[in-house]
């Protein structure tokens, strides 16, 4: 069997280069893209800035009114976010890398990976090439430049598309993955955030070099089996993750900013019920029931805490819904103790429902 060949292409700046491209102008000044909260002239956060912008350090998450402290006197550009034209480019741009691919897997707006070893029948040299052809025909269709990593494996191939950011290509043959990686900061491998750092940090481990030396047994006490071996295998650039083609939605979610910051489960009640309402119809009317359940916390230093649930059965109804979100709402404030500025729930491990819904069924579900 051929060793595999997977590309991971993830488009630059996203936003802001869209903004770029139906405003050229824009180019050589500093274009930071905000998401207003509506709670006052400057609040809000910064979804991406272009590369001039990220000079002055502005980066994707800070508030706003860090990012024009940082650029005062600089010239610079700030645009509401209009995520609908965003996903529209999305959209085409993934209609083309498609056809680039043996199996393809969107992961989020402008960001896919592409099995690609059928067709370059495992050869790395013709990978890229294929790269630079996807690469120029992005830019011909929609003058966007976008970064590209290859590498035998999901993981390789998401650091390396990193690696050289903007308009980077970078592939990673198999038998130099390891060394590839082994220097980077144990953060730079995709699913170890602040947590997982600080953790691996109490146990000396810096790098992912360090990480790959470990005793698996030693990372599974610590992590769990399934972090404790996706850890240890990736640090070794092994990961066995297919690229999945995925026509079904994995998960529907809504998250709000909260009109002044909530500490206690009282004081969030009613955006429980708003987003419970509005999230449940949408997943409902898409035929689907859920065995997962989950809530999202933003604080005002825009740090995210997370809880979740899975249960046996799927549930469907806005009730379970509701008291789903409310339980883990509770815990997650309980425990944190932080004052929470945006509130999220989501709803995953998506069952879809046997048989058509009934019109009936459809509106009583949208008018609960
Ligand atoms: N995004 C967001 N909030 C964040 C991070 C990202 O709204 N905290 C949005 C804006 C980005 C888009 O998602 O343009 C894609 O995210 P990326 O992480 O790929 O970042 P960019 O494409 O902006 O920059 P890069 O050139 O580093 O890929
Ligand atoms: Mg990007
Ligand atoms: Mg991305």
């Amino acid at each position: 069997m051929l060793e595999r060949v997977v590309m991971q292409v993830d488009l630059d700046y996203f936003y802001a280069q869209c903004e770029e491209v139906r405003n050229p102008a824009l180019k050589e000044r500093p274009v930071v893209v905000c998401i207003y909260s509506g709670r006052g002239a400057d609040s809000g956060a910064v979804t991406t800035a272009n590369y001039i912008a990220r000079r002055y350090g502005v980066r994707s998450g800070i508030p706003i009114f860090r990012a024009k402290h940082l650029l005062r006197g600089a010239d610079a550009v700030f645009l509401k976010a209009d995520l609908d034209y965003y996903d529209e480019v999305s959209r085409r741009i993934m209609n083309i890398l498609r056809r680039y691919a043996d199996k393809f897997e969107e992961v989020s707006v402008d960001e896919a990976y592409l099995d690609v070893t059928e067709r370059v029948k495992g050869d790395y040299e013709a990978a890229k090439k294929l790269a630079l052809n996807i690469k120029s025909e992005i830019k011909q269709a929609e003058n966007l430049t976008c970064s590209i990593g290859i590498g035998p494996n999901k993981v390789i191939a998401k650091i390396a598309s990193d690696h050289q950011k903007p308009d980077g290509l970078t592939v990673i043959k198999p038998d130099e993955a390891a060394e590839f990686i082994g220097k980077m900061n144990v953060d730079k491998l995709p699913g170890v955030g602040a947590k997982t750092k600080s953790l691996l940090e109490n146990i000396g481990v810096k790098t992912i070099g360090d990480l790959a030396k470990q005793d698996p047994q030693k990372l599974i006490s610590i992590f769990g089996m399934k972090l404790g071996n996706y850890l240890y295998n990736a640090a070794n650039a092994r990961d066995d993750e297919p690229v999945k083609e995925r026509l079904e939605p994995t998960q529907f979610s809504r998250i709000v900013t909260l009109k002044q910051d909530a500490r206690s489960i009282k004081e969030a009640e009613r955006y429980i019920e708003d987003l419970c309402h509005d999230l449940h119809s949408k997943v409902s009317s898409q035929g689907y029931a859920f065995k997962s359940v989950g809530v999202v916390c933003v604080t005002d230093a825009l740090s995210t805490y997370s809880r979740s649930e899975t249960y046996e059965h799927p549930l469907d109804s806005y009730d379970n819904l509701k008291s789903a979100a409310t339980a883990l709402l509770s815990r997650l404030l309980e425990e944190e103790k932080i004052k929470v500025r945006r509130f999220g729930v989501r709803v995953a491990d998506l069952v879809k429902k046997s048989g058509q819904k009934t019109l009936y069924e459809y509106l009583t579900s949208k008018a609960e």
